[in-house]
């Protein structure tokens, strides 16, 4: 049985990624940071009972603001397989708090790295790179940009990004980037533009809410449904030879597009409902993302199956369920049609959805 560690197991990504490899029957370790709320909502339903038998699904507290546990951890596991999917992952807070976003989003990796190095054993390695290292260069983006980052999070993941590099050619390890597009679902945090969004609108629908207060809304992002980026990502360590791969839709929508998409499929009238803040600009943007994912196609024989209609109806109807409101149901017949078993709106969307529901701000 392969053995695999999830840093950021409690993620949007690495809560999908644990079901994933579940389903190819992985034993699945998770690093958890301890906090005085729960954090752990979007993995409850796979959740073992650590004094059960053999349990499959194990869970270790770990910060990468620290060092202690890494070495130990990974020495004693010795998985097959380390994705590194933790991180201060949202821009705009970036800004904020710039030199923590350094240690966990950039050093937090070179941690991990240095801790395979130093215990000698043999494991892939998957840093989760970002198409926000590629900020301001020209539309469409491949393995061959050149980055030109706009934020603190993005030079701390073009940080990552290459140190993923140095201890690949440096040491000859397996250490790959996946440098994923924008990828969202019914688990996307509360507070990135695609979720704020479908609260909102489930919000609005319930006479909960009148308005959405949003910032830029010309800024376009490559949109994709995150469970079939998790499947990218296991790909990318089925391959003989580690590299780096784009993964994303090749299609470029703005936050208006997707407003009115949004809206429109909940038949509401966004123009009555939606507030454009000050509040929620950056002090810099990047404006446009495309991802071109020839080599994925080529090499991964990756393919998107949800496009940006279906992305949309999916996480309507989530949010809507969540509020207890009857949705239109195309998002379930989307994943009957699409998507394969382990990712099925009765085992992965409904058991999660209401223990998601958060609070929406930045
Ligand atoms: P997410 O939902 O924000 O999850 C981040 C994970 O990192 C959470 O499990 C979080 O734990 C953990 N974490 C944060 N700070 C940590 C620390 N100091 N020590 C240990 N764990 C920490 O992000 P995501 O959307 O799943 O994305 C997964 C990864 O892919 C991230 O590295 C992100 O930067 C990258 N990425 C995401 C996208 C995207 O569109 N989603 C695109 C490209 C790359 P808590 O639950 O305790 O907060
Ligand atoms: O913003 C605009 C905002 O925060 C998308 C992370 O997963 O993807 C994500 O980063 C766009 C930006 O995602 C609001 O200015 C307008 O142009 O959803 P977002 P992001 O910044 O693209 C990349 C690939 C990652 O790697 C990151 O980890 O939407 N926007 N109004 C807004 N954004 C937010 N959050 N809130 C608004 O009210």
């Amino acid at each position: 049985m392969k053995r695999a560690l999830i840093t950021g197991i409690t993620g949007q990504d690495g809560s999908y990624l644990a079901e994933l490899l579940l389903a190819h029957g992985y034993e699945v370790h998770g690093v958890i940071r301890r906090a005085s709320t729960f954090n752990t909502q979007r993995i409850d339903h796979i959740y073992q009972d650590p004094n059960e038998e053999n349990p499959r699904l194990r869970l270790h507290y770990g910060d990468l603001a620290s060092t202690e546990w890494i070495l130990d951890l990974i020495y004693h596991l010795a998985p097959d397989e380390i994705y590194n999917l933790a991180a201060q992952s949202h821009v705009k807070v970036s800004f904020e708090i710039p030199d923590y976003t350094g240690d966990v989003t950039g050093l937090g990796t070179t941690k991990i790295l240095e801790a395979i190095r130093r215990s000698g054993i043999k494991t892939k390695f998957y840093q989760a790179s970002s198409s926000e290292m590629f900020g301001r260069a020209p539309a469409p983006q491949d393995e061959a940009t050149p980055f030109q980052p706009r934020s603190p999070y993005a030079a701390a993941k073009v940080y990552s990004y290459w140190m993923t590099r140095i201890y690949r050619e440096g040491y000859g390890m397996f250490a790959a980037n996946g440098i994923l597009f924008n990828h969202e679902s019914p688990r996307r945090g509360e507070t990135f533009v695609t979720r704020k969004i479908t609260r909102g609108i489930a919000a609005i629908a319930a006479g909960r809410e009148q308005f959405l207060h949003l910032g830029n809304l010309d800024a376009q992002r490559d949109w994709g449904y995150a469970p079939e980026y998790m499947e990218a990502a296991w790909g990318i360590l089925q391959q003989e030879k580690p590299d780096d791969f784009v993964i994303g839709i090749g299609e470029a929508h703005s936050v208006r597009e997707f407003v009115e998409e949004a809206f429109t499929y909940a038949g509401l009238d966004w123009k009555a409902h939606v507030k454009v803040s000050e509040r929620y600009l950056r002090p810099l943007e990047v404006d446009r993302l495309v991802a071109n994912t020839a080599k994925a196609q080529k090499e991964l024989q990756w393919q998107p199956r949800i496009r940006f209609a279906d992305l949309v109806a999916i996480m309507v109807d989530a949010d809507m369920e969540v509020l207890g409101l009857q949705s239109l149901g195309k998002g379930k017949i989307i994943l009957e049609e699409k998507l394969g078993h382990w990712h099925q709106w009765h085992n992965s969307v409904s058991k999660v959805i209401r223990a998601t529901a958060g609070r929406a701000s930045e």
